[in-house]
């Protein structure tokens, strides 16, 4: 590693962190100001190796990557930065001699909840990625004043809680105040046309300020340092004198309250679009300062915007932050004069786009009317956009009406966001091959036929440092023993662990390895009154709630084997704890139920004193970061099961494999590729693949017929009317058999549950086999080499931002 601070040193500049903020020496410092002084000095070397690291983009006249996206979830930084900097060990010494243990401080930080699930986790191993890679990159988002809700659950039913990440997370945010820029809305458009063309005027709107808040991300031994700048709302007449002396205090205040409600808090629905006029407004709050920060840096550098394209990346990151390619439009049109052809054109090569879910219900179609009064000049551009666009596919295709209907922006009184996406920028990216495939063939197979080389596929990837190396370290030291170290910069080479499949040494090591990470897990638990018994099977189910995720399908799967053992108290399986993690939107019904199943299950198995030695079934409350570091390490068995042709990819599938846990699963998403590297001994999949999912549904499917069929399916359904602890779960019966609207089972778990319980079985069987299990687990994670974070990203610079590979 590059840094070479001495201990001596660290230990000043901890000193004088602890007198500067609170005059005091380090026998009288508490862990909450150790943990704020470590932090501010891991601060101040990272501010160090960003201005080294800034004047080298600056000389190289690199081209910069900004990746906007409405979340990010960063998980805590201390640990992180650390690890990164290659001073972990350092500081651990030097606290030691202070009396304290560095994990204790690690505890102190929030985990800043800004994302809700596999989105904003992805964005932040791509922010990790860039860093190490030493690519000139930068995260955009809100600082949401509450991130997502705290989940607590109470007799089974999942209350949200405020989750009150600051003022605790703000020691590594850096205020920057230079770069405040102002945001307008509402009011409306006058066209005037003047000798030197159309003159376009924004009247009587409302404005606010819009103001920077950075956080830094470390690079791993590497020279790079990614900054993610977050956006706070303030009202720009801070304080109105004139109703406050006429006595109309109230209302000043209120006014002054509606502009900082824009990032109060952070939508907590996961692929569900909602259309609420706030979400908009921070929408385009975010890519109106944003992108008025990256025109104010690029004319910083260079004279003119005419090299705008050539020297800038925007990544739209799903359609959540679309309407910066009308706000760039305008920035270029109002502000600069560049003609509306030229405009289009440095737009769509400047911008590119990565969907990140197929689900209808979760594409944004934003109400005309929303836009138009909101906005009215993004709305005038929009326009623009869609009636020109509309010019060209009607020459394409003359008369096809249904198709230009289909390909157009606005429809029906709706912009629709993914068009405005595929229309206004230069690649359209999946995020598995599966998924990627799905896009072309269905979703956007319109402008597929038109170009087909804008589109691209990246499978995700995850920060491999941070889910093998931090977060499972016995792990690491075996792979660095086994293999070397290179594969922490370079994770092809976990593909060398291969070699090691017979040596029965590794293998028990392996064994030892999960053990020792289950019972880590389960003396953290503990504390929180958990129990679970770290000799038994962990099979882990760790996601959003969702229907077609289908944690439905493993409760099912579980009260299968309930109800078989108390038919036959004796059967032989081995013991299994079932393990849940998931926070469900507030206002889902049916995932909260589903919650509640699980809850319910969980504390009829617990009463029964034979049953719980055998199965037991876990549901870890407030699933965030912090906990998947902990937990997924300990996992043995990754549960997923989603619906073929619904997850665009999943990463907490890769999460599990690295760490040497086996997969059963879809056909569906990564899954799919994870199966092409590990092969079919090494993996347990089951149920339909998309192609036979997509038949089903159109030859007509009815769940009743598997009620009314199989046997064991007519009883597990059957007892969810009775239900467990006490409770009744008819909604979910009623879910199953008929549904809101006559069909039942929208995800189909009856069609699949007969496969996953007979694939079930047999990974049971190999789990009987400790040689065989541990060959598995090791070609897992040898396997994962090719799903690191790393690797998408050298994929996105040269497919999608065309930036030459640095190495
Ligand atoms: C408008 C409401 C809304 C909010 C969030 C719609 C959609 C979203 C996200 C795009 C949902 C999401 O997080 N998708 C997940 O993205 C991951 C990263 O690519 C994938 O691995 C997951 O499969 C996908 O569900």
């Amino acid at each position: 590693m590059e840094n070479n601070i001495t201990k001596e040193e660290l230990s000043t500049i901890i000193r004088s962190k602890l007198s500067r903020h609170y005059g005091i020496s380090t026998t009288e410092a508490d862990r909450a100001q150790m943990y704020k002084s470590c932090a501010r000095t891991v601060l101040e070397l990272l501010s160090e190796k960003r201005t080294k690291f800034n004047q080298k983009i600056k000389e190289n006249e690199s081209k910069k990557i900004y990746y906007l996206c409405m979340e990010f979830l960063v998980g805590r930084s201390l640990k992180n930065n650390l690890y990164n900097l290659g001073i972990e060990e350092m500081f651990r010494e030097v606290l030691e001699e202070w009396n304290f243990e560095l994990e204790d401080l690690y505890q102190e930080e929030p985990d800043p909840g800004l994302g809700n699930g596999g989105l904003g986790r992805l964005a932040s191993c791509f922010m990790d990625s860039l860093a190490t890679l030493e690519y000139p990159a930068m995260g955009y988002s809100i600082c949401y004043e509450y991130g997502l809700f705290k989940q607590k659950i109470v007799d089974g039913w999942q209350m949200e809680l405020p989750d009150i990440w600051l003022p605790g997370g703000h020691v590594w945010l850096n205020q920057r105040n230079d770069l405040v820029c102002h945001v307008r809305f509402n009011g409306h458009v006058e066209e005037n046309w003047t000798d030197e063309g159309l003159e376009v005027k924004h009247l009587n709107y409302d404005e606010i300020e819009a103001v920077p808040y950075d956080l830094m991300i470390s690079g791993a031994d590497s020279e790079g340092v990614a900054i993610l700048r977050l956006w706070r709302a303030r009202d720009l007449n801070n304080f109105d004198m004139g109703s406050f002396a006429s006595g109309d205090y109230d209302r000043a205040m209120t006014e002054k309250m509606n502009a900082e409600l824009i990032c109060k808090v952070l939508y907590p629905s996961d692929n569900h679009f909602e259309g609420k006029s706030l979400r908009l407004k921070q929408q385009y709050f975010l890519v109106s300062a944003t992108i008025q920060d990256i025109i104010s840096e690029h004319l910083q550098q260079y004279e003119s915007l005419d090299n705008f394209s050539a020297k800038v990346a925007i990544h739209v990151n799903d359609t959540h932050p679309a309407l910066c390619i009308p706000e760039l439009m305008r920035i270029l049109l109002d502000e600069y004069q560049y003609s509306w052809p030229k405009a289009y054109q440095i737009v769509k090569q400047t911008v590119s786009y990565t969907n990140h879910t197929v689900l209808s219900e979760a594409l944004e179609k934003w109400p005309e009317d929303l836009i138009k009064g909101q906005l009215p000049r993004i709305y005038g551009i929009i326009k623009g956009l869609n009636e020109s666009y509309c010019q060209e596919l009607w020459k394409r295709y003359p008369g096809d009406w249904d198709k230009i209907e289909r390909m157009a922006i606005i429809s029906h009184g709706q912009i629709r966001m993914a068009n405005l996406c595929v229309i206004g920028s230069s690649r359209v990216n999946g995020v598995s091959k599966l998924h990627s495939d799905i896009l072309k063939k269905q979703v956007f197979s319109d402008y597929y036929q038109v170009e087909a080389k804008k589109f691209t596929s990246v499978t995700n990837g995850i920060a491999h440092r941070r889910w093998l190396c931090q977060s499972n370290p016995l792990l690491g030291k075996l792979l660095d023993e086994c293999i070397g170290t290179r594969y922490k910069k370079d994770a092809r080479q976990l593909g060398k662990f291969r070699v090691f499949y017979e040596d029965n040494s590794v293998l028990e090591q392996l064994q030892s390895i999960k053990l020792a990470n289950k019972i880590r897990f389960a003396n953290r638990m503990h504390k929180y009154g958990v129990t679970m018994d770290p000799e038994s099977i962990f099979v882990v189910q760790a996601k959003r709630l969702h229907e077609y995720k289908r944690q439905l399908l493993n409760a099912l799967r579980i009260i299968s084997i309930y109800l078989d053992l108390k038919e036959n108290p004796n059967l032989n399986i081995p013991p299994q704890t079932f393990l849940f993690a998931a926070k469900a939107a507030p206002g889902y019904y049916t995932a909260k139920e589903v919650i509640r199943l699980i809850w319910h299950l969980s504390a009829h198995i617990e009463k029964d004193a034979t049953i719980r030695e055998k199965i037991r079934v876990v549901f870890l409350e407030n699933y965030d970061v912090t906990m998947a570091e902990s937990l997924l390490p300990a996992a043995e068995v990754s549960e997923q099961i989603s619906l073929a042709g619904k997850e665009a990819s999943g990463t907490g599938n890769m999460k599990m494999m690295i760490n040497g846990a086996l997969t059963i699963g879809t056909m569906d998403g990564a899954n799919v590729e994870i199966h092409e590297a590990v092969g079919k001994e090494n993996m347990f999949i089951f149920g339909m693949n998309a192609e036979e999912v997509e038949r089903k549904w159109k030859e007509g499917y009815a769940a009743s017929s598997y009620y009314h069929n199989n046997e064991k399916i007519h009883k597990v359904v059957n007892s969810l009317r009775q239900g467990f602890n006490g409770e009744s779960f008819e909604s979910i019966y009623r879910y199953l058999l008929v549904g809101d609207y006559g069909i039942g089972d929208p995800y189909m778990c009856l069609a699949d549950f007969q496969d996953y319980l007979g694939v079930y079985q047999q990974l049971l069987d190999e789990y009987n086999d400790p040689i065989k299990w541990n060959q598995m687990s090791l070609m897992n994670i040898a396997g994962a080499e090719r799903f690191a974070a790393d690797r998408s990203i050298q994929e996105y610079t040269k497919q999608i931002w065309n930036i030459p590979t640095l190495i």
